[in-house]
């Protein structure tokens, strides 16, 4: 008998009652989710006006990103079904928490993903977890729908989005938050890819309203790359193009429900430039030491530009009418050394040249 760690304290095991599982499911955990809530003195201080910002880092997630809160669920699910296989599509981010978990439970992990559109820090994690890997000619959403076609097939079961499993298992974040706060934010921001997890979000919110563990919810706020923008552009994109790879999605999944998370929370959806994205990106590594990965870039893009803009408050801007002293949470979804490739071809880092000595090392430094 192995002793169980102190800590073991994923999210089925934190929000059972909140969850739909049963004495019969057996958890397949690795201690996802309880994530650091960090607060951001020079964020907040951009803001200003009393504001406070905290970022919910689930780059700290066991795969490292927030994928793991729904891949608990739906791969626990999935082996409670007695299913010996999991397929999904992939930006990267599923494929890796799929193929971890889908390992775990002793289930082969099968992950379509668009050819030469993925970092390969999430390529090799697919590849080191075990997954049977293949890349389509396309991109996530012609995999996403060889997914939907693929996964009819009775001895899988698609860990997508597309499973409810993944959206109740990744709606503990926002437990999580307002847990954290003592109640929901006045405003919450996120990156939009396939809308999964603005759709989580908006439940975990709603249910735990309900319960009376708030007394608000939050204005949704929802960033997609403008490259990559349908829901903002009310159309699919069909060739959808961002450096965020993780949020490079032209017809999302759970679209209707980001559009009513959207609307039922007075909240808004906008664009940020890839150019926005990697900005973004450095300042938060730069000024506040947090890492992330692009995608994930994209909502603190998206408040430095609403911040910025200088126009009259437009109707999609997060912070318009925002009160003295609200509370706004940005998710950060993925941990910047997923992607280092797109840092390093945005900018150069060169490193200072040196002799192998202490004086030229000083001199090097300039001091
Ligand atoms: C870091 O892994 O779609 O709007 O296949 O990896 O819930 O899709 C990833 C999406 C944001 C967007 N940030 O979330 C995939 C995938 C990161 C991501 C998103 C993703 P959704």
């Amino acid at each position: 008998m192995f002793r169980q760690p102190l800590h073991d304290r994923g999210v089925i095991s934190r929000y059972r009652t909140y969850l739909p599982v049963s004495e019969a499911t057996p958890v397949v955990s690795l201690n996802e989710g309880s994530t650091p809530l960090i607060h951001c003195a020079k964020l907040s201080a951009k803001v200003g006006r009393g504001c406070e910002v905290y970022l919910k880092y689930e780059g700290l997630n066991p795969t490292g990103s927030f994928k793991d809160r729904g891949m608990t669920m739906a791969i626990s699910k999935a082996a409670e079904a007695g299913k010996r296989a999991v397929i999904c599509a992939s930006t990267g981010n599923t494929s890796a928490a799929a193929a971890a978990y889908a390992t775990r439970a002793g289930m082969d992990c099968v992950v379509l993903l668009p050819a030469g559109k993925i970092s390969a820090g999430k390529l090799a994690q697919a590849y080191v977890y075990g997954a049977k890997v293949v890349a389509i000619e396309g991109n996530f959403d012609d995999a996403l729908d060889l997914v939907r076609k693929i996964g009819e097939r009775e001895e899988f079961a698609v860990v997508n989005s597309i499973n409810p499993h993944r959206i109740e298992g990744q709606k503990t974040a926002a437990f999580e938050i307002v847990e954290e706060l003592g109640d929901a934010p006045d405003i919450h921001i996120l990156p939009v890819g396939n809308a999964g997890n603005i759709t989580a979000y908006w439940k975990g919110y709603q249910e735990y309203a309900a319960l009376g563990k708030s007394r608000r919810q939050p204005r949704m706020a929802g960033f997609q790359a403008a490259g990559s923008a349908p829901i903002f552009y009310n159309q699919v994109v069909e060739h959808p193009e961002t450096v965020a790879t993780a949020i490079r999605i032209g017809n999302p999944a759970s679209w209707e429900q980001a559009r009513a998370a959207i609307r039922e929370s007075g909240g808004a959806i906008d664009i940020v430039s890839d150019a926005e994205i990697m900005e973004a990106q450095a300042w938060l590594a730069g000024q506040e030491g947090i890492f992330v990965e692009p995608g994930s870039a994209a909502s603190v893009a998206g408040l430095l530009k609403c911040l910025d803009c200088g126009r009259e408050p437009c109707a999609s801007c997060p912070v318009r009418g925002v009160a003295e002293g609200s509370t706004i949470v940005l998710t950060v979804t993925g941990h910047g050394l997923k992607d280092i490739e797109a840092p390093l071809k945005y900018r150069s880092f060169a490193p200072r040249q040196s002799a192998n000595q202490v004086e030229a090392v000083l001199q090097a430094l300039g001091y």
